[in-house]
């Protein structure tokens, strides 16, 4: 027999038998085994973290071509969905996440404000939609909802509103009592995000304000409510790899998979204890979101925070590895983001298209023979 060795160095030249049948079986990474697993059988939520450890740990450009192959697969390749996300409550927040330049305790600069109006959110909420976003995302800086009854009905008008205006509608207001899903579900929520940020194990590290559980105890009350989950987390917190397959061993082992899974890199602000920390590299995020998608096929993968730090070709990379929705606008929360023009640049050079809203079929249909025109008219 010959050795694997010596047929890469080209000195033996077996048939395409034996290629196909030892030779490129003995080279399988588990993200190609894992890749085919999933495409075979779609989403399963029995994942053992050692499946998961191994396919993380794939050779990366194997990793990224499998992640690939799911995606082919499972959604339309081109299309990418664009949600504008706005602070509707700036700062001032009790809790001590560790990344977060709107907690109170860390000096940041950032000045807290209350509520924003009706108006002002409506506002930005249309001129979300005329640029080309599906879904639009509230963000109050809370530890939860808990005791501020005027506001959360405030918030429930928004989402009735902007839903009313045939866009998805998101709110990240922190934790939630059962009754509150209920209601922010009744109001016409699409989705609620409440990410679990890094592993069980690691949490205390970052936030020692509330426990992993809290956020799971919140996470099931939007599931239960019919709520879409938005969940997922920040890579560059100084966590182990081994952190980063927890979160999303976690993550595709809930009940149900999130319907997205935001990763973020971290923006490091300053005045946060964070805020040396060394920038997330590419290959990490490739690395996360090509893990994310074999394991979760059918969760919209969001390349969120931090994407300003990456050239169009690195974001490419992602959009390949399984990445289907960013956010845009000039802001995330509090911080910048990519420049309008750039990703409207991105999108022609690319060939992408922006996906349609989810939740009517009719509309969306147009919408999308509508977008496949332009981006075949403006690729031309
Ligand atoms: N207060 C709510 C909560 O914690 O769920 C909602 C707002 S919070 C800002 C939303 C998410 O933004 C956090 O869960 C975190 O994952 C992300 N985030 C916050 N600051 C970040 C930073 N500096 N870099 C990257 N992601 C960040
Ligand atoms: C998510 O995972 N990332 C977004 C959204 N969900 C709410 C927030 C990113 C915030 C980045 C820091 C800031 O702009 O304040
Ligand atoms: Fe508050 Fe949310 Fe920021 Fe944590 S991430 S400090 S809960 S706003």
């Amino acid at each position: 027999m010959f050795s694997t060795r010596s047929v890469l160095r080209g000195q033996l030249r077996p048939s395409v038998a034996v290629l196909h049948s030892s030779f490129y079986s003995s080279l399988s990474s588990a993200a190609a085994i894992q890749a085919e697993r999933t495409i075979r059988q779609g989403p399963r939520n029995d994942w053992n973290r050692d499946e998961i450890k191994a396919v993380y740990g794939s050779p990366v450009l194997d990793l990224l071509f499998h992640g690939a192959q799911v995606h082919r697969h499972t959604h339309n390749f081109r299309e990418v969905q664009q949600c504008t996300l706005l602070s509707i409550k700036t700062g001032g927040c009790s809790e001590d996440c560790s990344y977060c330049p709107q907690s109170s305790r860390y000096d940041t600069g950032l000045k807290a404000q209350k509520l924003m109006t009706k108006d002002a959110v409506m506002e930005a909420a249309q001129k979300a939609k005329e640029a080309g976003s599906t879904r639009f995302c509230m963000g109050a800086a809370w530890r939860d909802t808990v005791g501020r009854k005027t506001n959360f009905n405030q918030i429930l008008e928004y989402v009735k509103d902007i839903r009313g205006m045939g866009m998805e509608v998101c709110c990240t207001l922190g934790m939630l009592e059962k009754q509150q899903a209920l209601k922010l579900k009744e109001a016409g929520l699409t989705a609620y995000n409440h990410n679990l940020d890094t592993s069980r194990e690691y949490y205390p590290n970052v936030i020692t304000t509330r426990t992993y559980d809290e956020r799971l105890e919140t996470i099931k009350f939007v599931r239960d409510a019919g709520i879409s989950v938005c969940s997922g987390g920040i890579i560059g917190l100084g966590e182990a790899e081994e952190d980063r397959v927890g979160l999303l061993h976690t993550l595709a082992t809930l009940p149900s998979h999130p319907e997205s899974v935001p990763i973020n890199a971290l923006v490091s602000v300053k005045g946060t204890p964070l805020q040396d920390q060394k920038p997330v590299e590419i290959w990490e995020m490739i690395r996360m979101i090509a893990t994310a998608r074999i394991v979760m096929p059918k969760a919209m993968v969001r390349l969120s925070a931090g994407r300003v730090k990456f050239s169009m070709p690195e974001q490419a990379l992602c959009f390949l590895a399984g990445a289907n929705s960013i956010f845009t606008g000039e802001k995330l929360l509090t911080t910048p983001n990519n420049d309008f023009d750039a990703d409207q640049l991105m999108f022609k050079v690319l060939g992408l298209i922006p996906k349609a809203p989810s939740f009517s079929e009719e509309p969306a249909k147009a919408y999308e023979a509508e977008a496949c025109e332009e981006a075949v008219s403006s690729s031309g």
